[in-house]
């Protein structure tokens, strides 16, 4: 299973053996290109960037670092080792053969899905374009870039799915994953986290933890797909998300240090002497929060939802970590707490292949309390009193049950007009962002951080903190 960086595709599907596959991909590949150019990181692309880049899908040491001019950077098709006699995991042809073609059946499912999934790849990368010109420091900067390179290569994974197992509608497909883009009015991204606009770091730490943590479970209910090469793919998609989720997770964990920092030094850790010292005040950090977490809980989709259960009942979609559950067949019971008139709740018991979208954000949420309690430790080790809380999972929704019911962060239902008076304080204000936004300056130097973050504990793969990490042209 090496991966062939001979071919113009570096790849480890064997491209070569299959012309008419191969060369559609190499028609696809300079309109990909054409839209890194036009719409990937803005300017930078003749600078040199520490990157990794994938040589073998092997779980350890499958990366390569070294200098690399972003457009330069060799974009592939590569899938996790085949699993011999793999077999459907779940749902009512649990114990069949998995498929190594798509179920007429299934097919426009399996597009559509595939679709989303390619959807939010470059739709990410449009997102974070203008960042570049504000890293708080040249490590930042190369984090950035890198994860930039790998979501353009998760749009490759989805784009070589359409192509080898679509067909010609495949194709469209394909080519209208160059055309939407994030933000537009007339032909935006899918899903609507990927339309809000990271203008500034802080947006871009939070939206790389909270946003890029339901890439992985999304991912892993994919590499459940009884559609075997899926599968395949995003289980090695899997294996580069870890970073972007690093990235987040430190990031925030250092902007909090910094703030610690200037709260000690001017012994006030009121919001603006914190503020007037160039730090972020802790509580709109809070607001930030608050914000990517309630727009990426959306990304679950409807906590009751026919869709979600024909996926699982058909093998299409299933649970992370499938394995770990007893029962692949999921046909008991799951109880939903849903609104009920104007200002009570009730339950409501469903069937557990319908709430598969909730049990999957459970899961999500428990996974991004493991960040907050890291925040909150750095807090609580400074002998600092404020601590991060995650709002409810009604608080602020647009998709399912709670979609539009106006609930406080601690998910109390709440008249409409308290909602929209206190709602400002919850979210970041206009004022807030602007602050932010002024905060954004470059720091280019070595081993120089910007005012508001301090230095990450150690640099990448094993350089120091103020190695080069891009030589900017
Ligand atoms: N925004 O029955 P439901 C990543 C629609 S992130 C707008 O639950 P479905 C990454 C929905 O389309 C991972 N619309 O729907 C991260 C449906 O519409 P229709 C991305 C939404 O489709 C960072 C209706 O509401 N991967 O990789 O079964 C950087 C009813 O909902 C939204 C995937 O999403 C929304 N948020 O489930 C880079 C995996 N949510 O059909 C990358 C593939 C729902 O009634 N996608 N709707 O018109 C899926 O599995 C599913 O499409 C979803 C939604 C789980 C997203
Ligand atoms: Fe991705
Ligand atoms: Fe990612």
């Amino acid at each position: 299973m090496a991966i062939d960086y001979t071919e113009r595709i570096p790849n480890n599907v064997e491209l070569a053996s299959n012309r008419t596959l191969q060369r559609a991909l190499e028609h696809w590949q300079p309109a990909f290109l054409n839209w890194w150019r036009e719409l990937g990181p803005t300017d930078f692309q003749s600078s040199d960037v520490y990157l990794r880049t994938a040589i073998s899908v092997d779980p350890k040491g499958w990366a390569n670092y070294g200098y690399v001019a972003m457009p330069e950077y060799r974009w592939g098709i590569f899938l996790a080792e085949p699993e011999a006699d793999r077999r459907v995991g779940f749902g009512d042809e649990f114990g069949k053969p998995a498929w190594q073609q798509v179920p007429g059946e299934h097919r426009s499912t399996l597009r559509r899905l595939i679709v989303t999934q390619g959807d939010t790849e470059p739709a990410s990368v449009e997102q974070q374009r203008l960042l570049g010109h504000t890293a708080p420091s040249l490590y930042d900067l190369r984090n950035l870039f890198q994860v930039n390179v790998e979501e353009g290569r998760h749009l490759w994974a989805m784009v070589y799915l359409l192509h080898a197992y679509f067909g010609r509608d495949g194709r469209e497909e394909a080519e209208a994953l160059l055309s939407r883009h994030s933000g537009d009015a007339d032909n935006p991204r899918i899903l609507t986290t990927f339309n809000e606009p990271i203008s500034e770091w802080l947006s871009f730490f939070m939206f790389t933890f909270f946003t890029d943590r339901d890439g992985k479970f999304q991912l892993k209910s994919l590499a459940e797909s009884s559609f075997d090469p899926l599968a395949r793919t995003c289980k090695f998609m899997l294996t580069e998300e870890a970073h972007h989720m690093f990235v987040g997770d430190t990031g925030i964990a250092r902007v909090v240090r910094r703030t610690l920092e200037v709260m000690q030094a001017s012994g006030s850790d009121d919001p603006d002497t914190v503020r007037a010292a160039g730090a972020i005040d802790l509580p709109t950090i809070q607001r930030y929060l608050n914000f990517w977490f309630s727009s990426s809980l959306d990304l679950f989709g409807a906590d009751a939802s026919s869709n979600a259960a024909s996926y699982f009942a058909n093998g299409i979609k299933g649970r992370p970590d499938e394995k770990r559950f007893a029962d692949h067949l999921a046909l008991g019971s799951f109880d939903l707490e849903i609104p009920d008139g104007d200002d009570r709740t009730r339950t409501e018991t469903i069937p557990l292949r319908n709430a598969m979208n909730e049990v999957v954000r459970n899961a999500y949420v428990d996974d991004c309390m493991i960040g907050l309690k890291h925040w909150n430790r750095i807090l609580e080790a400074a002998g600092h009193g404020y601590r991060f809380t995650l709002p409810s999972t009604r608080f602020r929704r647009g998709i399912g049950s709670w979609a539009g019911i106006p609930t406080s962060p601690d998910g109390e239902r709440i008249s409409r007009e308290a909602y929209e008076a206190q709602l400002p304080s919850w979210l970041p204000s206009a004022e807030d962002r602007a602050f932010v936004t002024s905060l954004m300056v470059p720091v280019t130097e070595p081993g120089k951080m910007a005012s508001w973050i301090a230095p990450p504990d150690k640099g990448i793969k094993d350089r120091p903190v103020d190695y080069e990490y891009v030589r900017l042209a």
